[in-house]
């Protein structure tokens, strides 16, 4: 392929099948002779990493809470992510700015309109080429954490009626932006989400072309 490489970020509640789909999209990239870094949020970086230990243990107000995924995200956008797509590397990343508006504004009830400007101050104008929402009730997502070893973290600990209001703000996100989204339905096979996402990104590469 000759064009620009893309970010692109997958969101949806855990357990939805993010994971799974990067690293088959990553392999997809990698066959086409495209260079990729897949990376992840919160951490992706030595001092994120050490962030996501304290978020995902610690108990902490939603303030706090908020502004250490953004602290987490302003060294991973300027030392990670921007460096790389400027050397010609693809960058897929498991969740990014959206999952704040998910969970700490639609789940925890933080301000939308503080996580917007943390978001300006944090990012400037840059912001993924594309996300992929994996769609998923949070009945399913529970029982497919459930099936895997290993213990639940803070967040996989909240209610039902936490991952509800999360999928709800994620799909408004969704509807709102519509050409960066494709929604997909985790409950279909690995095999169709994967080949549903590979299309998706053909014409992603086709219509980011044109705008350049
Ligand atoms: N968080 C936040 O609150 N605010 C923020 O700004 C950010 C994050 C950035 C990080 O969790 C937590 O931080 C997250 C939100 C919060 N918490 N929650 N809850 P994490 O990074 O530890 O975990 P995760 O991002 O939620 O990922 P995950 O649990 O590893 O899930 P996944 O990557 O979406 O799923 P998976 O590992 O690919 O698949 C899960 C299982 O389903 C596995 O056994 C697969 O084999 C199976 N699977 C996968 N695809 C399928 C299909 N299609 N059908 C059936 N089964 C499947």
């Amino acid at each position: 392929m000759t064009h620009s490489p893309l970010f692109i970020t997958f969101e949806g509640i855990d357990g939805a099948g993010k994971s799974t789909q990067i690293e088959r999209l990553a392999k997809r990239l990698e066959e086409q002779g495209e260079s990729v870094l897949v990376t992840r949020e919160p951490g992706g970086t030595p001092v994120g990493e050490k962030i996501r230990g304290l978020l995902l243990a610690d108990d902490m107000t939603p303030k706090t809470e908020t502004l250490l995924f953004f602290a987490a995200r302003a060294e991973h956008a300027e030392t990670k992510i921007l460096p790389a797509l400027a050397s010609d590397t693809w960058v897929l990343s498991d969740r990014f700015t959206d999952a704040t508006y998910a969970y700490q504004v639609g789940g925890k009830g933080f301000s939308g309109s503080e996580v917007e400007a943390l978001e300006t101050w944090t990012l400037g104008a840059f912001r993924p080429d594309g996300t992929v929402l994996f769609d998923l009730s949070p009945e399913a997502a529970a029982a497919r954490r459930a099936a895997r070893s290993g213990g639940d973290d803070r967040f996989e600990r909240e209610s039902a009626e936490f991952f509800a209001r999360v999928r709800e703000a994620y799909l408004d996100r969704a509807q709102r932006n519509p050409e960066r989204f494709l929604i997909v339905n985790a409950e279909s096979s690995a095999d169709e989400i994967e080949r549903e996402i590979a299309e998706w990104v053909k014409s992603l590469v086709r219509r980011k072309g044109e705008e350049a």
